[in-house]
């Protein structure tokens, strides 16, 4: 059975997932619009991929006694500046989300709850995958600068970035 502290911290985490699925899919779209359908494609994978980490928490709350609660969500902007902007700004929310995730962890151990410890590993490495992923586009997108020949090969390639979930 979850603590109230723990179930209380679960739930904001799956506010924090929905966050991310909300702003993944703006940039998609987004991305979409300026025609680099392969930046779109990830956008859209990555934002049903967060929406899966959030799926796999609102069971796991409930699994355990809890009751997992949808919440709001604040509309995400709809322009994203520039795609260097834009994959700036999906590395530092994924560093954000690592830091949530880490603070979870530790409520865990501090409620002495090993199985949500436990449970919480999974998003613990996939939080280093996403930010190894993201990482290296920046440094690709960072290499390409404003060359549009870069940017057209950029979008073709990005499709084999994707992380599993
Ligand atoms: Fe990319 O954040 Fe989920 O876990």
């Amino acid at each position: 059975m979850l603590s109230e502290k723990l179930a209380s911290a679960l739930n904001n985490q799956i506010q924090v997932e929905a966050i991310s699925s909300q702003v993944y899919l703006a940039m998609a779209s987004w991305a979409e619009v300026q025609g680099l359908e392969g930046v779109a494609s990830f956008m859209y994978e990555q934002s049903d991929e967060e929406r899966l980490h959030m799926l796999k928490l609102v069971k796991f709350v409930n699994e355990r006694g809890g009751h997992a609660v949808v919440s709001e969500l604040k509309a995400p902007k709809s322009d994203f500046g520039t795609f260097k902007d834009m994959f700036q700004e999906l590395f530092e929310h994924e560093l954000k989300v690592s830091a949530s995730i880490n603070e979870l962890v530790h409520t865990a151990l501090e409620e002495k709850d090993y199985a949500t410890h436990n449970f919480l590993q999974w998003y613990v490495a996939e939080q280093i995958e996403e930010e190894a992923v993201a990482r290296t586009i920046l440094d690709k997108i960072n290499l390409i600068g404003n060359d549009k020949g870069g940017l057209y090969l950029f979008d073709r390639d990005i499709k084999q970035l994707t992380v599993e979930t």
